[in-house]
């Protein structure tokens, strides 16, 4: 009746699937930033199965054959990594951009959580077309499907709700419009970015729809940068002002919001002395003055020295996570105070700080101004420099340890530090080594280092390189991973092989997790099962002879290109020779996963078993209880 009347008839409309819907909208999306236009989702990755292949899959084909929509399509090999691919896109473009990924009902969606998770944590965009049970249920139970007896309404991509910054199932074509464009603000809002989840009924994705012709227009999405409050500058100038020893946390907010030059000139201006945390690596070169390295449990000690001092603590894009405040007893000065400046008023007000909530340049700016005239004292600059000093030998040292028979992982971070050109980025997750790079790694860009240490997820490595080359195919990209994380989740070597894209892997095999071995040790309870070694049978243990496994061969066998070290001195030729080649190129190395690594001078809180009947567990709870006196809330 309504589709009859001459005001109705008179909208142009477009008869599509709502995958199809989907596609066009998506294609017709721009982000914004001070005045630069950017595809907002230039691709989608995806793993086709039965939920997806008939719409978002028959969609995209679709698109692709007729022209009709740009939305190029990446096939994935594992729905995790694809994620963790859109990821390593999103941030090494500043979150001006932002992937899509379908995946098929049931497993190839939940395979999705881990990532949603790591998105949201890390604050990426990423969108998510996980695909739903049918709308219409006339079929249910489906391949896959969740029963739930008290609710017919439940699916498994309930579980992504709390993962997400925004959630939405689309049962009904009319519910569509609206969501999308709830999808895309949330995309593009630097406080509330994450994982965004549209959930797709698979009927639903392959329903006509006459859709208003204006759902398909260019859309350009400004990507805001708030000024901060004039009096919330005056309130934090008037503690800095006043500080004697203060000390900026630059984080993973300096370098998405690229205030790295305007942080430079605040610490050029002041002498405030600079320390960055795991997001917030390389905001400031590792050797300009006033840097001091990383802070935390996995800093350098001579950030960790000042932290220890500091009076006024100033975090600017800092979520203050426990390893960077050292499970809260990095700042032990009685009366510290601190200024976060945070887009996110969440942020904003941690650690009872005194909030400044603003686009991190702009606020960068903002407190330069009101700063002007103040500089710290010289006496102070003369302690930080003496400590940088002290702790650029000790790395010196580390790079070149000449550790025997097998090398350590410090000489090889040394080795792909000397190797890696300026702008070259390294990339890496968990294990031992995001520590031995925040400690040791010394960045000279804004976007060298690539840790993902919100969610510290293994098997990141590799996938986050793919999606990263893909963001700056002029950058050599290094994914290091460790022996744990390349068996857990390596797959994506062989997308990067299938689409000719460039990466340098270095694999380092350690024959277990020499990070969790070591934390076990130091908690009391001996490395076990920590190593990947045959069982015995005498001690029923996971401590017999190593394993016939071959990591070399098996990246080989996946389509790499692949060069075998045997000494410290291989590996820097092999690491030369990947970085010229034309082809994704694994270089592997054996490390001695017991050689020594620098002090961070730091603690991290991982609770002790309080009642133990070994020695080496009641010795460690000791140690625990007298480190955990340090730990302070900062009220
Ligand atoms: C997906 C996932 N599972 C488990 C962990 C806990 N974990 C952290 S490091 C680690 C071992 C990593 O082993 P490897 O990659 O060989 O690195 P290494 O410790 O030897 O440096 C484990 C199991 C994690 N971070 N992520
Ligand atoms: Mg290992």
């Amino acid at each position: 009746m309504s589709s009859s009347s001459p005001a109705r008839s008179a909208r142009p409309i477009r008869r599509l699937t709502v995958a199809q819907a989907i596609v066009q909208f998506l294609a017709q999306q721009y982000s914004e930033r001070d005045g630069v236009e950017q595809r907002l989702i230039p691709g989608c990755f995806g793993i086709f199965g039965h939920g997806n292949v008939a719409g978002v899959g028959q969609a995209l084909l679709e698109a692709q054959l007729t022209g009709s929509a740009n939305l190029p399509y990446y096939l994935a090999r594992n729905e995790q990594a694809m994620v963790h691919s859109s990821v390593g896109y999103a941030r090494m473009r500043n979150r001006l951009q932002a992937f899509a990924c379908t995946a098929s009902i049931g497993p190839g969606s939940t395979n999705m959580l881990t990532g949603a998770a790591l998105a949201t944590i890390n604050r990426i965009p990423v969108l998510l077309l996980p695909s739903d049970l049918f709308a219409t249920r006339v079929a249910s139970p489906v391949l896959q499907e969740l029963e739930d007896p008290g609710s017919l309404d439940v699916s498994v991509n309930d579980a992504f709700r709390p993962l997400s910054r925004f959630f939405d199932r689309i049962w009904r074509p009319e519910q569509l419009p609206a969501a999308l464009l709830s999808v895309m603000r949330v995309l593009t809002d630097p406080a509330d970015t994450g994982a965004v989840t549209l959930a797709l009924p698979q009927d639903v994705q392959a329903e006509a729809f006459d859709w208003p012709e204006e759902l398909f227009r260019r859309r350009v999405w400004h990507i805001a940068r708030p000024v901060p409050e004039p009096e919330a500058v005056t309130r934090a100038v008037a503690v800095i002002s006043a500080a004697q020893r203060p000390l900026i946390v630059a984080g993973g907010g300096v370098l998405y919001a690229e205030a790295h030059d305007a942080l430079r000139r605040l610490a050029e201006a002041t002498g405030i002395p600079v320390a960055d945390t795991q997001a917030g690596k390389g905001a400031l070169a590792w050797d300009h003055p006033a840097a001091v390295g990383g802070i935390g449990a996995t800093g350098s000690a001579a950030a960790n020295a000042l932290a220890a001092q500091a009076d006024v603590v100033i975090g600017i894009g800092t979520r203050y996570s426990d390893f960077t405040t050292a499970s809260r007893t990095a700042f032990q000065y009685p009366g510290v105070r601190f200024v976060n400046l945070n887009i996110a008023a969440f942020d904003a007000g941690k650690n009872a700080g005194i909030p400044v909530v603003a686009d991190a340049r702009r606020g960068i700016v903002a407190l330069t101004d009101a700063l002007a005239g103040y500089q710290v004292e010289a006496d102070y600059t003369a302690r930080c420099q003496g400590l940088v000093a002290d702790w650029n030998a000790i790395v010196d040292r580390a790079y070149h340890l000449g550790h025997q028979p097998l090398p350590s992982q410090t000489e090889v971070i040394g080795a792909v530090n000397e190797i890696a050109g300026p702008r070259d980025v390294v990339v890496q997750a968990a294990g031992s080594l995001p520590g031995d790079l925040q400690m040791l790694w010394r960045s000279r860009d804004p976007k060298q280092y690539h840790v993902e240490y919100g969610y510290s997820c293994m098997g990141y490595e590799i996938a986050g390189a793919l999606g990263i080359k893909m963001a700056a195919p002029d950058r050599e990209v290094f994914a290091l991973v460790g022996d744990g994380s390349y068996l857990m989740l390596s797959a994506e070597i062989v997308t990067a092989v299938s689409e000719g894209i460039k990466l340098v892997i270095v694999l380092i095999d350690n024959h277990g997790f020499s990070s969790i071995g070591a934390l076990s040790e130091s908690l009391g309870s001996q490395r076990f099962g920590t190593r990947y070694r045959y069982r015995d049978p005498v001690t029923g243990m996971l401590d017999g002879g190593y394993l016939p496994v071959d990591l070399a061969a098996n990246a080989e066998s996946l389509g790499a290109d692949v060069l075998r070290a045997r000494s410290i001195e291989d590996f820097r030729a092999a690491l030369a020779k990947a970085r010229t080649a034309d082809r994704t190129t694994v270089v592997h190395i054996e490390t001695d996963p017991l050689a020594p690594v620098p002090s961070s001078g730091s603690w991290w809180d991982v609770p002790v078993a309080q009642t133990a009947v070994l020695e080496s567990t009641r010795a460690a709870r000791r140690s625990y209880e007298q480190s955990k006196r340090a730990q302070r809330g900062y009220l």
